[in-house]
Parts: structure tokens; sequence; C-alpha cells
């Protein structure tokens, strides 16, 4: 089995660097991989998503299940080296589930491919479910969060926390709400703001008409509530299977993955046509006045249109 995972891992890194061998992978694990369910975990930094995602693989092994997970790292000064920490601790509540992180340093972009590449080698490895932790702050976290079969947002108890989520994006996104540390003062308080937003969201049409996100309030350094989690994930993926709305969210999360493979697709084009002697000579017309800008654009719209 040690073994296995020094493949899948090698497989990882591979599909992290990008490139053609990157391709050849996504081609290979393309069909192996749409069993998995995929769970995308967002919220807050020092949310404890990592203690809690710790917690439910724990839950989903007992269940007989063989998950894996990937924690999206932000490489920010906020978390520093947090992904040693993250892992250690991970281990030491579940020392069976296969558990990588990702650091979105030097991706540029190529996060939104690393990820869903990742995912589907895990997937295409056995691996069900594939757990991916992303902290929700830009666009490109929750979007790939938001790219999962099945979201879970954890929130924590404090001044206007679950708003503050809601501003962020991350309440549109969630099939279930963890709200984590309930442990703490206030947890009841920030259920409460959930249940309004959602009840807002429901008035104006801006949430999902048939499935209403559940709440469960967990404390993961127990694990109080973590079972509750698992049931309400299981529960989801259920609901999209019997909807009809699994092959709709894999749509999304296509629709997704070529936009970024397409996003860099253009700029690397564009870098490589804008280095061109054509381009060279029109960028000097404009540069010294004998064209115009909309001239330049034309002719680099011309040059484009006609790459291969
Ligand atoms: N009281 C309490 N503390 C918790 C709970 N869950 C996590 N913590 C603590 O919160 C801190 C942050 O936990 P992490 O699991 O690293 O949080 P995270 O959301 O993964 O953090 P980043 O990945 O850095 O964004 C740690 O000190 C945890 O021990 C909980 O349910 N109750
Ligand atoms: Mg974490």
């Amino acid at each position: 089995m040690t073994g296995d995972r020094r493949a899948v891992g090698r497989l990882l890194s591979l599909v992290e660097r990008g490139g053609a061998e990157a391709e050849q992978i996504a081609e290979l694990t393309h069909a192996a991989s749409r069993d998995a369910h995929v769970i995308g975990i967002t919220g807050a930094p020092g949310a404890g998503k990592s203690t809690m995602v710790a917690r439910l693989v724990a839950e989903s092994t007992s269940r007989g299940n063989s998950p894996a997970v990937l924690a999206v790292d932000p490489s920010s000064p906020l978390t520093g080296g947090a992904i040693l920490g993250d892992r250690v601790r991970m281990a030491e509540i579940d020392t069976t589930a296969f558990i990588r992180s990702v650091a979105t340093r030097g991706h540029a972009g190529g996060l939104a491919l690393a990820v869903p590449g990742g995912a589907r080698v895990l997937a295409a490895s056995g691996f069900d479910p594939v757990v991916i932790e992303t902290v929700g702050v830009g666009q490109v976290e929750v979007d790939i969060t938001a790219a999962a079969d099945t979201t879970v947002v954890v929130v924590t108890p404090g001044m206007g926390d679950a708003v503050q989520a809601n501003k962020a994006g991350l309440l549109e996104v969630a099939d279930v709400f963890v709200v984590n540390k309930a442990d703490r003062p206030g947890a009841d308080d920030t259920r409460r703001d959930l249940e309004l937003m959602l009840e807002l969201s429901h008035v104006t049409g801006q949430g999902n008409a048939d499935f209403r996100p559940s709440i469960v309030m967990v404390n993961s350094l127990d694990g109080t509530g973590v079972d509750e989690v698992a049931a309400r994930i299981e529960a989801h993926r259920a609901y999209l299977e019997h909807s009809g709305r699994l092959h709709a969210r894999r749509c999304r999360r296509v629709r997704f993955e070529l936009a970024s493979r397409a996003g860099l697709r253009f700029e690397r084009d564009l870098e490589t046509i804008l280095g061109s002697p054509t381009m060279a000579a029109v960028i000097d017309d404009v540069a010294a006045g004998t064209a115009t800008p909309a001239a330049g654009l034309d002719a680099l719209a011309a040059s484009l249109a006609e790459r291969p």
C-alpha cells in the first residue's frame, strides 16, 4: 500500500508541475475518476477546517471508505508554514487517509488546474471521497470549492463571522454548513445568523430552490457533530444523484476547468504573439504615433485568430 501511495504522490507532483506530462495524466485518469465523490471544504483562515477534515476522514474511514485529502495551502503570510502542522495534526487523528498539500505559490493561475487534476489522480487511484480543503478568501479558492460535488462551508462563532462569510460569497456555494468551535460562546447566535441568511436567500430566490443546506454544530477538538456532517454530506450526494443534479455539477466543473485552461493557453499565446516580429512593428508604429492603439488591437486580434 505504501508503494502505491508513493506512486500516487509522484503522479500528483507531475500534475502540479503542469505541462505535457500533466496533460497525459489527465487523459489517463479522466474516465477512471468519475465515480468518486469530491467534497470541498472552505471557510476563513483558522476556522478549524483542517481539524474538522481530519475528524471527517476518520469518520469516513470508519464507514468503510478510503478518503484522500488535498489541502490547498494559500502560502500566504497568514498561514506561513501551516502545511506541515496540518499534516501532522491530521495524521494524528487518522493514520490511514491519504493527505497531500498543494501549495499555491508558484502556480500562477495553474492552481485552478492543479486541484481538479490532483483530485482526478486520487479518484482514479481508488480514493473515495476526495476532500479538497481551501481557504475561502480569493475568488479562485472559492471557485475551486464550488467545483466540488458537495461543498461544506465552515464558520465559527464570533462577531458577524457568518455575515463575513456571506460577503465573501461562501454562503452561495454551501451545501452543508458547519458551525465549528461550537464549544465556544456565541455558537447559537452564529447558527441563527446562518438560518436568517438562508431564509433571505430563499425569499430572494438566490438559494437552491429544492435543496436546503443543513447547519451542523461541531466541536472538532473532540469530534462532536462530525458524524452528523458525514451524514449530511452523504445525504447531499444522494440528492445529487436522484435529482439528476450530479451531472449538472460535473458540467459546471468541466466549464470551470475549460475556462481555466483556456485562460492559461490564451495568456501563453498572447505573450508569444506580442513578441513576434509582426507585432513588434505594429507596437513601434503605435508608440511612434503613426498608428492608433485601436489599429494595434486589430492587428493583435488578427494574429490571435490566425494562430493554430
Ligand atoms: N475551541 C476549538 N478550537 C478548534 C476547533 N477546531 C479547531 N480548533 C483550533 O483552531 C485552530 C485552527 O485550526 P485549523 O484546523 O488549523 O484551522 P484551518 O481552518 O485549517 O486553518 P488554515 O488552514 O490556516 O486556514 C487550531 O488551534 C485548532 O486546534 C474547535 O472545534 N473548537
Ligand atoms: Mg488548514
